[in-house]
């Protein structure tokens, strides 16, 4: 009995240590931070006063240092050792978002932090373009609260297929830009864009984000996925996602490629507020919580638009997303 009762409160003790080892400032609003440009699962690099120190996460934060910081992230550190993080603006995730993630610890998906500007980078050609994966991230960096632009990049490969999906995009009110890092098209465009923000460059893997940024750098510093004709399979692909200064004040993080977004986290009714050409029709649906899925088209205003003002591949784009949410 003795026994039982003292290990009980052994473990209370331990556990509430491990909860008190936890907290992590998140309202520091010192002007004396630095900038997390990479982090592993024992160190961050962290750029302040012009030199990149390598630092690790104070003792009293019980956690693997890849799990609580991510670049971006503004650190104030004490002799090597983050102590704290400046409060987030946003946070860029793999998953849906919500406000208190804003201060989220202990999670894998989170990519990067305070991000003035997202670049959705999307291949013209090799790999081929798919509409459905930029569809995917706006609604994640729309629910994420982070502006972003459109890159169709390898504009040297474009055939008349690919050239209306770009003008598509475009009408839709999205901005777009055209570049090509080969003939270096669009490049001045794209910086002007980027230029006094911190930017990340997010896409498939192979689209380029690489080397746009080696453009930006103006050096070749980062190994790029040349494609090996034998195996077709990369060969520098970017594992981590890494900041890169490449003007004052001007910030640029390059992440590696992934192969498809899951959305499953989302509110199946919230959807249809991200496709934006579906918000004047959708009120007019006869059941107000129309999904314009498997409701009769008689009754659904959004089918009754498709290859009208909505597109059949946008509409194909939302149920592809409904059918999965539906599933999980
Ligand atoms: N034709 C053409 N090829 C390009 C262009 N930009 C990049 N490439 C080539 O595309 C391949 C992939 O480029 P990366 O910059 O490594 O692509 P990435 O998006 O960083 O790929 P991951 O790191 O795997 O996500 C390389 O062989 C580049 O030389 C372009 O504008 N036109
Ligand atoms: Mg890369
Ligand atoms: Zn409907």
């Amino acid at each position: 009995m003795i026994k039982i009762t003292h290990h009980k409160r052994y473990e209370n003790i331990k556990k509430e240590r491990k909860e008190k080892k936890r907290e992590i400032e998140f309202d520091y609003t010192s002007n004396d931070y630095g900038i997390v440009i990479e982090t592993n699962y024992q160190k961050a690099y962290v750029l302040k006063d012009n030199k990149i120190n390598e630092v690790t996460l104070a003792k009293k934060f019980n956690y693997v240092i890849n799990k609580i910081v991510f670049p971006g992230d503004k650190v104030i550190i004490d002799n090597n050792e983050i102590i704290g993080i400046i409060e987030r603006t946003n946070i860029l995730s793999r998953d849906k978002v919500d406000g208190t993630k804003l201060k989220a610890i202990g999670t894998n998906k989170i990519v990067a932090t305070n991000i003035d500007l997202a670049v959705i980078v999307v291949a013209v050609n090799d790999p081929p373009v798919h509409p459905k994966f930029i569809d995917r991230y706006i609604i994640l960096l729309e629910n994420s609260n982070i502006p972003f632009i459109i890159c169709f990049n390898k504009y040297d490969l474009v055939t008349e297929k690919e050239q209306k999906i770009i003008d598509f995009y475009g009408e839709l009110g999205y901005e777009v830009v055209k570049t090509s890092t080969k003939t270096k098209e669009g490049l001045n465009d794209l910086k002007e864009r980027l230029l006094n923000k911190t930017c990340i460059l997010v896409g498939n893997s192979g689209v380029g984000k690489s080397s746009l940024t080696n453009y930006l750098l103006d050096d070749d510093v980062i190994r790029t996925n040349s494609v090996s004709d034998k195996s077709k399979r990369g060969c520098h692909t970017t594992t981590t996602s890494k900041y890169y200064l490449w003007q004052d004040n001007s910030g640029i993080i390059d992440t590696p490629g992934i192969r498809s977004l899951d959305l499953k986290k989302f509110k199946i009714e919230d959807i249809q507020d991200y496709f934006k050409e579906f918000r004047p029709y959708n009120n007019l649906c006869k059941y107000h919580n129309c999904l314009h899925y498997d409701e009769p088209e008689n009754t659904c205003a959004i089918k009754q638009e498709v290859k009208k003002n909505i597109s059949q591949e946008r509409y194909e784009s939302y149920c592809k997303i409904i059918s999965e949410i539906k599933r999980k």
